[in-house]
């Protein structure tokens, strides 16, 4: 492929997802909602969570050390409704040091930070977070161990998702967490952009969703090194809620910008059936990874 489509990979060969471990197809729709079980007449969710240190292949013959939860980038989003009890067994079976620092409103010694609580799990070890899911809206998870920015950039990091009381409106949901890998290590942007674990992903396999039917994307900006990315949609406009701890939109747009750690979410329909593109609006991000299709396709409700 060359010309104005340019000498790249982003329509060519994909990477081996069964080898990987993980597939960002199937994790764009993958919620877990934990183990579920009523403690005193409260809802509880336990998950465990694993720190594994795993070589991916993050663009066709190159591998990346990752450190990653669960063995996948991102990890997994977990998923509560306000007022439950969230409890997160937290094992580390990575050769380093890391903890689980989350998002949201908690007591300061579940927060995941060395010297506060139980501090640093080294390898070998594990805790358990406990803490109660609030605020509703969308929330970040990610290690908290020095050298941080190499700890997130390895991979470490991954969503939570607070639903309010009695939810929000049907739609067809899906989660896109905005990273990058830095493979030469120099902490100095990155050579590839993403979202859910491979670049270009969603453009070799276009995301297929409804004529009119509510899209609602989860979206979140955990990009080490470069600070700043977008989300820019072709072709059509959402609505944007920022954090999703109001059930009211803040704008009405085609782009959004997010500094590392924001996140918010995307409510859309689609009018017209065919291909629209999706991308980061940094070009040059869009070119090295972060760029896809929604393919809108005609059909009866499922
Ligand atoms: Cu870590």
């Amino acid at each position: 492929m060359g010309g104005a489509n340019g000498a790249t990979f982003r329509g060519g060969a994909g990477v081996d997802h069964a080898a990987n471990g993980f597939d960002p197809r199937t994790l764009l729709r993958e919620f877990d909602y934990g183990t579920v079980s009523t403690e005193n007449g409260r809802t509880v969710r336990d998950w465990t969570i694993r720190a594994e240190d795993r070589d991916i292949e993050v663009a066709p013959g190159v591998v990346f050390p990752a450190w990653t939860f669960n063995g996948s980038i991102p990890g997994p989003t977990l998923r509560a409704t306000a007022g439950d009890l969230m409890r997160v067994r937290f094992v580390n079976d990575s050769e380093h040091p890391h903890t689980m620092h989350f998002h949201g409103i908690h007591p300061a010694d579940m927060d995941g930070v060395p010297m506060v609580g139980r501090g640093i799990i080294s390898p070998g070890e594990e805790f358990t977070y406990v803490f109660d899911a609030e605020p509703f809206g969308l929330h970040l998870y990610h290690c908290h161990v020095g050298p941080l920015a190499e700890h997130i950039a390895r991979g470490m990091y991954g969503t939570f998702i607070v639903d309010p009381p009695g939810g929000r409106p049907p739609a067809d949901e899906m989660i896109m967490v905005q990273h990058g890998y830095n493979t030469t290590f120099d902490g100095e942007g990155n050579q590839l952009y993403a979202v859910n674990g491979i670049p270009f992903v969603y453009m070799n396999d276009p995301i297929q969703v409804r004529r009119g039917e509510l899209v609602r994307i989860y979206l979140v900006n955990i990009l080490e090194y470069d600070p700043i990315n977008s989300f820019h949609l072709h072709g059509n406009f959402f609505d944007y809620y920022p954090t999703g701890t109001r059930l009211e939109p803040s704008e009405f747009t085609d782009t959004v910008i997010q500094a590392q750690g924001q996140r918010g979410i995307c409510e859309i329909r689609f009018p017209y059936p065919g291909k629209f593109m999706f991308h980061a609006h940094k070009s040059e991000f869009a070119d090295l990874g972060w760029m896809g299709f929604f393919d809108v396709v005609d059909g009866a409700e499922s």
